[in-house]
């Protein structure tokens, strides 16, 4: 087990103090992080003494240490899992062959856009997540906000080590322009289409846990299986941590629908607006919410039919979560039915590849949907909860700006357009959920709209104040 150099200034466990050109490299770029962290990260919260995990080793058993910092401290550092000895290519056309230790020369720009694609999501969910705490709905889950915040922190140098360590001079500058581009922005995006939503509210933050943080989990699952072993070797500890962020989704989205059926069994209504009045989110409302940052995140698996994909998987360079799971690993005999809006095509399974992650992701986000359902079913009340087809609201892909409903049906323009405000939140729904976001800072204490969580963080109770704020 590979253990890691806390005194020095960028803990790592990569060896970082034998290599001095790397190590001054990363000490450059670490105050513009610095920098960025108090320009773009959370807004007014710099001073305040949180109760955060820290990284402190890659060990399975205790990889965490808990305890109380400021944010501008969090010690960010370069972690990967432990070596696999002799590990070997698992898919694509080089499969059995060893796996690489430097980027081979055919690869790198492929290697280096991939690398800045997963790069860029992660201080842009920070910057889309800048001004929630204004807004929490109690400590716990100001705390977990900020958890998130370090942590996306942390992947960011994760993917700037591989950037500076592999990459040379390209990589440098793009270390930069990761810094640059900002969510949102005009003239400067983030790369990815959800990356540059706006999450103004706390209903949305934990539809983008639940549903965006789950592609993350996607895509670290297939670069975990590259054949370039610092990437896998990376992926697999950011793996670790991004569960805590799919938590906060799931039992976020869980404790706003008990706490919705408590106030609809208190009125003994499921009137929207009866529900509304009584300070809850009213079902039908965090309906669309799940429809809307759900098709937002079915996106992020690019197109249905992908040659990016097919050149990806052939070359090693990614494979599909858990590739061990599946019986074929070199996929050039092998065929998918597509259904496009022309009609059903077969494609060779390499081009497809985009669409099996994508089911797979989908059947992955059911579980909290039958979750919440039984719960609202056991509560005595009809309606259902369900996730949009995976052609709905596309704005990537064969589906791509096609009037379809959210059960995947293609309806008149005219009628799409129409419907659509009663399908996604309306512009009267996010002002309703906005006034619901009033910051309770007191311990222990929940918003009217949401249910305390079962337990706290790390076996403290629900009540420790796990922000101090001065
Ligand atoms: N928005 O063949 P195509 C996370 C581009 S989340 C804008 O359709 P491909 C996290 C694509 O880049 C995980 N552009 O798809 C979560 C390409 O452009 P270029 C992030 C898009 O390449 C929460 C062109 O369209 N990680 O970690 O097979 C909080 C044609 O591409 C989009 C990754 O995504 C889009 N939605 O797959 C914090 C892993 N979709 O290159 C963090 C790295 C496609 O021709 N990225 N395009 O100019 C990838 O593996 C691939 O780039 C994609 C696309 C899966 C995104």
């Amino acid at each position: 087990m590979s253990s890691i150099n806390y005194s020095e200034k960028i803990p790592n466990n990569v060896n970082l103090v034998n290599d001095r050109t790397l190590q001054r490299a990363l000490e450059h770029w670490q105050p513009r992080f610095l920098q960025w962290w108090q320009e773009m990260g959370p807004s007014d919260f710099q001073a305040a003494d949180v109760y955060l995990r820290t990284a402190i080793s890659v060990d399975a058993r205790g990889w965490a240490h808990y305890g109380v910092t400021k944010m501008p401290d969090y010690r960010w550092g370069i972690f990967l899992a432990d070596a696999q000895p002799e590990r070997k290519i698992g898919f694509g056309d080089q499969m059995g062959q060893p796996a690489w230790q430097q980027v081979p020369g055919e690869y790198r720009s492929t290697l280096r856009r991939l690398i800045v694609t997963q790069g860029d999501t992660e201080p842009a969910s920070v910057e889309q997540q800048r001004l929630l705490g204004h807004t929490c709905p109690s400590l716990y889950d100001l705390r977990n906000l900020f958890q998130i915040n370090v942590e996306e922190g942390r992947h960011l140098w994760a993917m700037v080590y591989l950037l500076h360590a592999y990459f040379g001079r390209d990589g440098r500058e793009e270390a930069e322009e990761l810094l640059a581009r900002h969510s949102g922005d005009t003239d400067k995006p983030r790369i990815l289409t959800t990356f540059n939503e706006p999450i103004s509210d706390w209903l949305s933050l934990f539809c983008f846990t639940y549903f965006t943080d789950r592609d993350g989990k996607y895509q670290l699952k297939s670069l975990a299986e590259s054949a370039f072993d610092p990437l896998s070797r990376t992926c697999r500890f950011m793996l670790t941590e991004e569960a805590h962020h799919m938590f906060v989704g799931e039992t976020g989205l869980g404790r706003v629908v008990k706490r919705t059926l408590e106030v609809m069994k208190e009125i003994g209504s499921d009137d929207s607006a009866k529900v509304r009045a009584a300070g809850a989110i009213d079902l039908p409302t965090l309906q669309k919410y799940l429809s809307f940052w759900c098709s937002s995140s079915l996106d992020l698996f690019g197109s249905e039919i992908s040659s990016n994909s097919a050149a990806n998987f052939a070359n090693g360079l990614k494979g599909r979560p858990d590739e061990t799971q599946y019986e074929d690993h070199v996929l050039r005999e092998k065929t998918m039915a597509l259904v496009t809006p022309e009609g059903e095509q077969q494609v060779p399974m390499l081009n497809a590849l985009n669409e099996v992650m994508r089911e797979s992701y989908l059947k992955d986000c059911e579980i909290g949907l039958k979750r919440w359902n039984r719960q609202i079913e056991r509560a005595g009340f009809p309606f259902r909860l369900t996730l949009p087809s995976s052609r709905f609201r596309r704005t990537i892909g064969t589906w791509a700006g096609q009037p379809v409903d959210p059960q995947g049906n293609l309806v008149g323009k005219e009628v799409y357009e129409k419907s659509l405000p009663g399908w996604i939140p309306s512009e009267s729904d996010r002002a309703f959920v906005h006034s619901l976001m009033q910051r309770v800072i007191e311990p222990g204490k929940m918003a009217a709209w949401i249910a305390p969580p079962e337990r706290g963080i790390n076996n403290l109770p629900v009540e420790y104040e796990y922000v101090k704020l001065h």
